[in-house]
């Protein structure tokens, strides 16, 4: 008999408020452009797109009717938290429905609302992110006041016990929207991160597999490890991949706000998503931080490109 197809929903996020540049917004239509939706039923999906999120409308909205103003330790997080309000909807629902969301952010912090909707969806899950950041700031630690740099501190009662008092995060409410919890959580590709963040990772006990232990154990035995952390708590339990691009070697992905050197090889890079595909957990997905406006027109194409191959991969693409 035939097995009708599983669903994938494609979900575009096209967030900038999390950092300083535009430009992040124009990644989901330019990945679609490619041939995306086409390629993801060749790979055997039923493919459900959606409208991009419309963060011009939803945000400007939020900033003119709330009562408080964004602070500097937390640029825009009225229209990062009502982007996120919006994502994290939909993310719950289509998984609700049983499908698979693909989220084309967009800058980073679009991971307070996936995780947001994941957890609220299926509470169980474990989250593997790639990236050369570790993104676990708070609006009290972070030196920026980028908020990209912030969804995975946002997300701990540890770091952040009320997120309500953050402007624009008055949705997150305790018992409402589920917290992640520190061992639930494996770090792959770190190379830049802030002393605040270091000492968090350190007393949170969070599994991490920077550059180093990648470059000692090889990326197959840090995949097999990370994996291994996650489902040895429940063998059938979901995994949410969130993909960085920056967690790439900037030779291959130069298009991005915060180029680290000492990335993933294009093999390595692939890799990561070829083996989580494997394990047969991976439940949701997104890739963050394509910026094809910070590079020149070869070095934009090329990251497209690869956040391309990397969503085919992850899609359930192999080499043979
Ligand atoms: C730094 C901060 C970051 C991405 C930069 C950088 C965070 N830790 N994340 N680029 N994708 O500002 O918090
Ligand atoms: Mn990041
Ligand atoms: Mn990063
Ligand atoms: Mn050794």
């Amino acid at each position: 008999h035939v097995k009708s197809p599983n669903t994938i929903s494609v979900i575009g996020a096209p967030m900038t408020y999390g950092q300083p540049f535009v430009g992040t917004d124009s990644s989901p239509a330019l990945l679609r452009e490619q041939g995306l939706l086409k390629d993801l039923s060749t790979l055997g999906w039923r493919v459900e797109d959606n409208p991009d999120l419309d963060f011009n409308k939803i945000c400007s909205e939020a900033t003119r009717n709330h009562p408080r103003a964004s602070q500097p330790n937390a640029k825009h997080s009225i229209e990062v938290g009502a982007g996120n309000k919006a994502l994290a909807e939909i993310v719950e629902s289509k998984l609700k429905m049983g499908r698979f969301p693909l989220i084309l952010g967009g800058d980073h912090s679009i991971g307070i609302g996936s995780l947001a909707g994941v957890l609220r969806a299926k509470p169980e899950t474990g989250v593997i992110w790639v990236d050369a950041h570790a993104d676990l700031n708070t609006p009290d630690m972070s030196e920026s006041g980028n908020m990209h740099g912030m969804p995975l501190g946002i997300m701990m009662k540890e770091l952040v016990p009320d997120r309500r008092v953050i402007p624009g995060l008055e949705w997150m409410e305790e018992g409402v929207v589920p917290r992640l919890s520190p061992d639930s959580l494996v770090y792959v590709g770190l190379r830049d991160i802030d002393k605040a963040e270091r000492k968090c990772i350190r007393e949170l006990g969070i599994k991490t597999f920077t550059m180093y232990d990648i470059d000692h154990l090889g990326i197959g035995r840090v995949m097999d490890l990370a994996l291994e952390h996650l489902l040895s708590k429940g063998p059938n339990r979901p995994i949410h991949l969130s993909y960085d691009i920056d967690a790439v070697d900037p030779l291959h992905a130069p298009a991005t706000g915060t180029a680290v050197r000492g990335g993933l090889t294009w093999r390595e890079a692939h890799f990561v998503c070829e083996h989580v595909v494997k394990s047969g957990a991976l439940a949701s997905a997104e890739i963050v931080e394509l910026n094809p406006t910070l590079s020149d027109g070869q070095g934009a194409s090329e990251t497209i490109e690869l956040g391309y191959q990397l969503i085919a991969a992850l899609c359930g693409e192999r080499i043979f």
